[in-house]
């Protein structure tokens, strides 16, 4: 008790980084997400700040941001943009609500987003995150469907090694296994495509892998299991970032979306990563060349400052849904609390003006070689069995100890961590994807750093 009121005195105060000592008393309460409460919370890891490329901890040590926040602050931290772009707004209104009633930054935000996809894909739907996004896209595809007279349509299509959120939604067409098994049935009327990833075939592929557009070609043996008048839609990461960065191989998203088109299948790119730039170019769509019928997106919608998500839309598809609807009547029975909050559409606002002010997108793509150089000059450094790359995203696959799957890449994320380097670590695979402020002297230390540690490490 004595050390729990130590702590909320000091909690109290403005602090200091260094008076704040944790213990487990004060740490005990907040369950965390997608971590081990134990082992963090026996040698936590806090940060207190962050600018530019970096955060400090609460030792008051700098450790430069490898991982853009978790792959959301693609212009970098701290912009006075944002702040002060959301301070103006809460002081000016805090809250307005979206269901029959508006506010100007909402229809601004939604045309300056649709203006950075490619014609057609022009009608934008406000969530909080990318998790609500995927949700709200399946909900859009089922009603669509009923909508066009062909409530048949039911299955949701989607990958193994998929990541779409943790809504039921995104775990049912999601293929992690961790993600899924402890939490029942999930949806029913889903299947899933294989992934696109085979070490032996493409191992250090730089880019794009060669090998695998044929893999696009399962969705034929579904349509034929399932026949094509009971399936809505497929959803896939255009890369799938979360479980280990496998990047597609050349023409597989090229041949899934003329399946689909065949089919009459809504094809979903989950661009929650790839949206804002991260491949060097507005969205995924723009830089595969590939046009699906939603998009998802979130995370560098506001530079990761205030949640919020979007799902974005065909003209034919929202136009299905004004013209089936009754006079008056609501076309979307969906939508939250705080869809396009006025707060979260004035930090979106803001991140858009700093992405095109600052050029940043072709940052990124003037950046893409020099980073995929650095990423495979780890080749032949100790554990290494992998190595990708595409835009500014890169991944670093180590082999896994003996019957230990994951120990070894824990250890090489907080080794790094402790010489000043933020990744972000899934099973044996590190994964980088700084912010597009990045430099190139930052991007050596990221390399070093890693090259350095997997040295060290058993
Ligand atoms: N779809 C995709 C493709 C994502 O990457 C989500 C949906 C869910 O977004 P929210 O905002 O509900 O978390 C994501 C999120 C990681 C990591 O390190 C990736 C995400 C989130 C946290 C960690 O791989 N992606």
């Amino acid at each position: 008790m004595a050390t729990q009121s130590a702590a909320q005195s000091t909690l109290g105060k403005t602090f200091e980084a260094t008076q704040f000592k944790p213990t487990p008393n004060n740490l005990d309460a907040f369950f965390m997400p997608f971590t081990s409460n134990k082992a963090f919370k026996a040698n936590p890891r806090l940060f207190v700040k962050a600018e530019g490329m970096h955060y400090t901890t609460i030792e008051g040590r700098k450790v430069l941001d490898a991982s853009a926040g978790l792959w959301c602050m693609n212009c970098g931290h701290g912009r006075k943009e944002i702040s002060e772009a959301v301070a103006r707004q809460i002081q000016e209104m805090d809250y307005a609500p979206p269901f029959n009633m508006g506010h100007p930054a909402s229809f601004e935000l939604a045309s300056r987003v649709a203006a950075l996809l490619p014609a057609g894909l022009d009608h934008v739907f406000f969530t909080n995150s990318g998790s609500e996004s995927v949700d709200t896209a399946l909900k859009i595809a089922l009603a669509y469907h009923r909508a066009k007279g062909n409530g048949t349509r039911q299955k949701l299509i989607g990958r193994e090694r998929g990541y779409h959120g943790v809504g039921f939604g995104g775990i049912s067409v999601g293929g992690m296994v961790n993600n899924r098994k402890w939490f029942g049935n999930s949806l029913a009327g889903v299947d899933h495509l294989p992934h696109t990833y085979n070490v032996k075939e493409m191992a250090y592929s730089k880019g794009q892998p060669t090998w695998g557009a044929h893999l696009a070609e399962d969705l034929e043996r579904l349509v034929a299991l399932h026949d094509a008048s009971n399936i809505a839609c497929v959803i896939v990461e255009p890369v799938a970032c979360s479980t280990g960065v496998l990047v597609p191989p050349q023409n597989y998203l090229q041949k899934l979306r003329e399946i689909c088109t065949k089919h009459g299948i809504l094809l979903i790119f989950d661009e929650v990563i790839t949206g804002f730039g991260r491949l060097g170019s507005n969205f995924a769509t723009d830089y595969f060349g590939v046009k699906p019928d939603l998009i998802t997106c979130a995370k560098g919608l506001t530079n990761g400052s205030i949640p919020m998500g979007a799902v974005v839309v065909t003209k034919e598809i929202y136009d299905t849904f004004l013209d089936s609807a009754a006079e008056n009547a609501i076309e979307l029975f969906h939508g939250y609390t705080y869809s396009a909050h006025p707060v979260a559409c004035a930090a979106g606002l803001a991140a858009l003006d700093i992405y095109k002010n600052d050029g940043l997108f072709d940052r990124v793509k003037d950046l893409s070689p020099y980073w995929e150089n650095a990423i495979h000059s780890l080749k032949g450094t100790r554990h290494v069995v992998d190595l990708r790359n595409l835009g500014l995203i890169g991944a670093v696959e180590l082999e896994p100890r003996a019957g230990k799957p994951g120990a070894r890449g824990q250890e090489a994320f907080i080794k790094c961590y402790e010489a000043g380097v933020l990744t972000r670590v899934t099973g044996d695979t590190l994964a980088m994807s700084p912010p597009f402020i990045v430099e190139k002297s930052q991007i050596d230390q990221m390399v070093s750093t890693l090259h350095e540690v997997l040295t060290k490490i058993d």
